[in-house]
């Protein structure tokens, strides 16, 4: 089960055997969808199966073909039959499979919500701006790419200096606001190596759509490699003012024009 492949680097093996999915956010969602979409595809098979078949069953010249008198005619009131049996039935049926969907769901969520935090979690810093956005890490070092280790829980506090942003890693399942004066938790764990793209997902401004990021998934060894290297000082980062967008190809120009414009105003 692919639930193990994470889990084993995480720490959070013991809890995966349960009914309620553990993992990574995306192997949690992809659960969940996967649930919803079979016993979607269950319910509408059955709902239009016997609805299909009632239809064929009481068509207009079916009580010539089966020579049956008991048959409602047109205009008479339903008398009833069968003590409410099948409604009992449906009834229960139904809520037996909403009630325990939505347990079921929001065990999940809660777990995403508040997940167990393993020893090696690498706790980084978000800091939307207009337009862009800082990482800033336990040793002072801030970037505009966020680099993690794959496999690994990170835990993101966000936050914003200027106006409400807000952070996505669609392909990672995260997304977080950043309010002013307030700093919002999440976490996520990447389990393949690569680059992502972070992207500001709340109208912020002219540059709102040039406020992308790069999130690179590195081996464990290549990020401590890398971290060990990095001081509060040789930090790419910087200020308010938009030059952290500089270290991403290709927006880094769009955000300075923009940011300065504003601040020259
Ligand atoms: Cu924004």
């Amino acid at each position: 089960m692919i639930l193990d492949h994470t889990g084993a680097g995480v720490g959070l093996a013991p809890l995966q055997n349960g009914i309620v999915p553990r993992g990574t956010r995306v192997q949690v969602f992809q659960q969940i969808f996967d649930v919803f979409l079979v016993l979607g595809t269950l319910v509408g098979v059955v709902v239009v199966g016997y609805m299909l078949y009632n239809a064929y069953k009481y068509r207009a010249d079916a009580d010539v073909k089966r020579g049956n008198e008991d048959l409602p005619t047109l205009g008479e009131l339903p008398t009833g039959s069968g003590g409410g049996g099948k409604l009992f039935v449906s009834f229960t049926l139904s809520a037996v499979i909403v009630i325990s969907l939505i347990a079921w769901t929001y065990g999940a969520l809660a777990f995403v919500e508040d997940p167990p935090t393993p020893e090696d979690t690498v706790e980084v810093e978000v800091v939307g701006f207009q337009f862009g956005w800082k990482f800033i890490y336990p040793n002072g070092y801030q970037d505009s790419t966020l680099r993690v280790p794959v496999d690994t829980n990170v835990k993101l506090s966000i936050t914003s200096e200027d106006v409400f942003h807000n952070i996505g890693v669609p392909e990672l399942r995260v997304k977080s606001d950043a309010i002013p004066g307030q700093t919002t938790d999440t976490w996520f764990i990447a389990d393949e190596r690569g680059t992502y793209m972070a992207q500001c997902y709340e109208l912020c401004g002219v540059g709102h759509s040039y406020m992308t990021a790069e999130v690179k998934v590195m081996p464990q060894d290549e990020y401590e490699a890398w971290y060990a290297n990095t001081t509060a000082e040789n930090g790419t980062a910087s200020g308010g003012n938009g030059t952290a967008g500089n270290g991403t190809a290709g927006n880094g120009t769009a955000s300075n024009s923009t940011a300065h414009a504003l601040g020259g105003a």
